[in-house]
């Protein structure tokens, strides 16, 4: 296939390339980031772009479905296993339609939601106001206590009171600690509210048993597919069965039209993948990665927000150090360190110019780094950051990046030849 494109297209051949290349020979630290395996990548390239499925399995609106009906089937009843969810729905394109499907199949336009804000980590699917999810929804936003950085629910429980919310969504973009779903589905059921649980950051970590499953607790769960999961690039809904009409219903035909049978076959795979001791060892490995980078970095002085982290995902806040986050993060991306400038709860700082630096470990893991790794990485960051206006510095440090990606080579799919 890879020679067929180069054929065909040279241009688009030499830019995958050099992508390849890039994803190869950095350190991936944005946390909802990852590699997928090599079957994976082959579901994804497979056949099954080319067959439109609107509808679901055994109620189609074209014909040809007699392949289509058993991967959808296969994924659907793998990810019902691995959530011990009643239903799911493989179907939504990516998480911010599968968020606005999970809004759609509980609420009217006009009702009330009330998510996490986004520079507290919520995602801007949760009803943030640029977001067309708060242009439907009456939307309020909760927050975290930027002292502890923990979820007040107390201060959540009486915002639920005065704006008595049709749903309340749990779950965070850039939260570094665990979230108590359990504590979310009471405060919702004793305002009436529906329970929507967002956990795409997590769901990798959710299926390995290492955080809560928000499934008892929550009406509807929301995920990405692609993060810790790492799975193909995609949205999915899990849902008790007294819902499963309309989440499907909400999906198709209300808000998308022929689903993507590619990445759900992709999908079906990263499921089964998912459900291994192998993949159980690589979540714990992504946890054990987060905590040794983060306390390595508060080595240096970093002050990571709420002090460290429980799952994949950290938060530094740079104020201490003078420094932007966009200025740290360009600085790193020139040397090979690829991570987010990101708001820090409570820094008036805007999204677009925050203090802080989001990173993660989910794909420094599955390319197979430990904590000794994650070491050296700290100490790689700190150099950045100490050297900031120093490029010789910087260019030093991309050199020990490429040396540190060579001992730790990515699935063999992403070595696209360089015949040129
Ligand atoms: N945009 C994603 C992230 O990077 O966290 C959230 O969906």
């Amino acid at each position: 296939m890879i020679t067929a494109l180069e054929q065909y297209d040279p241009q688009i051949y030499e830019l995958l390339r050099q992508e390849a290349t890039r994803q190869s020979g950095s350190i991936r630290l944005i946390p909802s980031e990852n590699y997928v395996s090599k079957a994976v990548m082959a579901a994804t390239g497979s056949c099954l772009t080319n067959k439109y499925a609107e509808g679901y399995p055994g109620k189609r609106y074209y014909e040809g479905q007699q392949v289509t009906d058993l991967v959808e089937s296969l994924a659907r009843d793998r990810a019902k296993k691995i959530f011990k969810a009643d239903h799911a729905n493989v179907q939504p394109h990516s998480g911010a339609v599968a968020n606005l499907a999970a809004y759609s199949a509980l609420a009217s336009p006009g009702e009330t939601i009330m998510g996490l804000s986004l520079p507290h980590g919520g995602h801007l699917s949760h009803g943030w106001t640029v977001s067309y999810t708060s242009k439907i929804y009456n939307s309020v936003s909760y927050e975290v206590d930027t002292e502890t950085g923990q979820f007040d629910f107390n201060k959540i429980l009486e915002l639920a009171k005065k704006h008595k919310p049709k749903i309340i969504i749990s779950g965070a973009s850039a939260y570094p600690r665990k979230i108590d779903f359990k504590k979310f589905g009471e405060i919702a059921k004793s305002v009436g509210a529906y329970h929507v649980s967002d956990i795409a950051h997590i769901s990798g970590l959710v299926v390995a048993g290492l955080h809560q499953n928000p499934m008892p607790y929550a009406d509807i769960v929301s995920t990405t597919t692609h993060k810790t999961l790492r799975g193909p690039r995609g949205g999915m809904l899990l849902c008790k069965e007294e819902c499963a009409a309309s989440v499907d219903k909400a999906v198709f035909p209300g808000l998308q039209g022929g689903p993507h049978m590619h990445t759900i076959s992709a999908l079906a795979v990263a499921l089964k993948e998912a459900d291994t001791p192998e993949f159980i060892a690589y979540a714990k490995q992504v946890i054990k990665n987060a905590k040794t980078l983060a306390e390595s970095l508060m080595g240096y002085g970093f002050k990571l927000f709420t002090g460290g982290t429980d799952n994949h995902l950290i938060l530094i806040d740079l104020r201490n150090k003078n420094i932007s986050g966009k200025k740290l993060a360009k600085a790193l991306d020139r040397a090979g360190i690829v991570g987010n400038y990101n708001t820090i709860p409570g820094d008036p700082a805007k999204p677009f110019n925050p203090n802080g630096y989001r990173i993660g470990t989910p794909a420094v893991t599955t390319r197979g780094m430990k904590q000794e790794q994650m070491k050296k990485i700290a100490e790689m960051i700190n150099t950045v950051t100490e050297n900031i206006d120093n490029e010789d510095v910087v260019a030093k440090v991309g050199r020990e990046v490429l040396l540190l990606c060579s001992e730790f080579p990515v699935p063999e799919h992403f070595i696209i030849p360089n015949k040129h």
